[in-house]
């Protein structure tokens, strides 16, 4: 009888050691100290214990449950207070709160989309200054100092500190670009030609908001400039643009125009799906480079030729993506960008 005593003792404590969760805690509980459990069942045999060895047999029987129930107890503690340090701590198999997802801008795709289409035709990509001066945006353009362009009602002429007047006449000679045809200038001045090039970014005219004006706006300009460059190279581009951006049925049409910069000009409509119907919208203009703009950068117009177009960013948006009103893309409405 003592040496089952001792042995459930030894054992159970053993047992109890290498215990660290609460479920096996229970089960050792039930195996040991339960109704059925080990201690209750060694009673039955305190009655083979002779009578002179019962006080001392039943003394140890209680030490070893006492025992058994305390380094429980202890152990019950222990768990406890582990499994609270658990809690505040990340469950890592909970589900968690989802996050919105944010995306890009909806104008900043179409850029990317187009900037992608026309490098895929070979173009290169440049950038150019947004403050200009009004060499890079008239002058070296073609646009005569009286042209109505340059009217400060039609422009963000930037003032001198201090200075009173914002014409540019009077003032500092810069100026929020108006257009990146600038670019073309800039491009032509640092390179040696042949060039092929498109100039992606914002433009700036006061002019007054409506569903398809904004104060801000965005464009895309091609410059092509090599030996007998035409305009058949110019609309081939342009159609090859439409078709690859807007898909094949696309097309693309040149009515007669006026820019001081390109001799013919253009305006270039193209015809693309609008809420289920092909339509034609206007896009913006076009031309072959005027000799005066090759004698401004110092090509020789005998012997270069090209051509240049200029695209609204927004425009081309608006209509692949069925946008009716051109002062929601800058109004940062999650609910309406979330759509793109
Ligand atoms: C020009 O800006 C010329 N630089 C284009 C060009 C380049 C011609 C190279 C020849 C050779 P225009 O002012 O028409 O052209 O503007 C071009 C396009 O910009 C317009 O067709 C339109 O799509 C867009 N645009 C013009 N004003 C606004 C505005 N206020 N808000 C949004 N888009 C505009």
């Amino acid at each position: 009888m003592l040496d089952q005593l001792n042995q459930i003792q030894s054992q159970g404590l053993g047992e109890l050691s290498a215990i660290s969760d609460a479920d096996a805690l229970e089960a050792w509980r039930i195996k040991y100290l339960g109704s059925k459990g080990l201690i209750k069942s060694a009673m039955p045999g305190m009655k083979n214990v002779s009578k002179e060895d019962k006080p001392a047999v039943g003394k140890l029987f209680n030490e070893i449950k006492r025992a058994l129930e305390t380094a429980f107890a202890e152990k019950s503690k222990e768990i406890d207070s582990g499994s609270k340090k658990t809690t505040s701590t990340i469950d890592i198999t909970e589900p968690g709160l989802p996050c919105g997802q944010g995306r890009r801008h909806v104008l900043s795709r179409t850029i990317d989309e187009i900037t992608e289409v026309f490098a895929r035709m070979g173009f290169s990509v440049v950038y150019g200054p947004e403050v200009e001066d009004e060499l890079h945006n008239f002058d070296a353009l073609n646009i005569p100092r009286d042209h109505p362009a340059r009217e400060p009602i039609d422009n963000f002429y930037l003032r001198k500190v201090g200075a009173e007047s914002s014409d540019a006449s009077h003032g500092s000679g810069l100026m929020l670009r108006s257009q990146t045809s600038t670019v073309q200038i800039r491009t032509m001045e640092n390179t040696e030609p042949p060039i092929k090039v498109i100039a992606v970014g914002r433009v700036y005219r006061p002019d007054t908001h409506d569903a398809t004006h904004f104060s801000m706006f965005h464009q895309v300009e091609g410059l092509y400039v090599d030996k007998n460059v035409t305009m058949v190279d110019l609309k081939t581009t342009l159609i090859q643009f439409a078709r690859a951006y807007f898909g094949p049925e696309a097309e693309v049409r040149m009515r007669p125009s006026f820019f001081p910069f390109t001799e013919p000009s253009a305006e270039v409509d193209m015809k693309m799906k609008v809420k289920g119907k092909w339509q034609w919208v206007e896009l913006g203009g076009c031309g072959m480079v005027d000799p005066n703009v090759f004698d401004a950068v110092g090509y020789d117009p005998e012997i270069w030729t090209g051509f240049a177009f200029g695209l609204g960013i927004e425009r081309i948006a608006m209509r692949k993506y069925g946008i009716a009103d051109i002062r929601w893309l800058f109004e940062n409405d999650a609910r309406f960008l979330r759509q793109f």
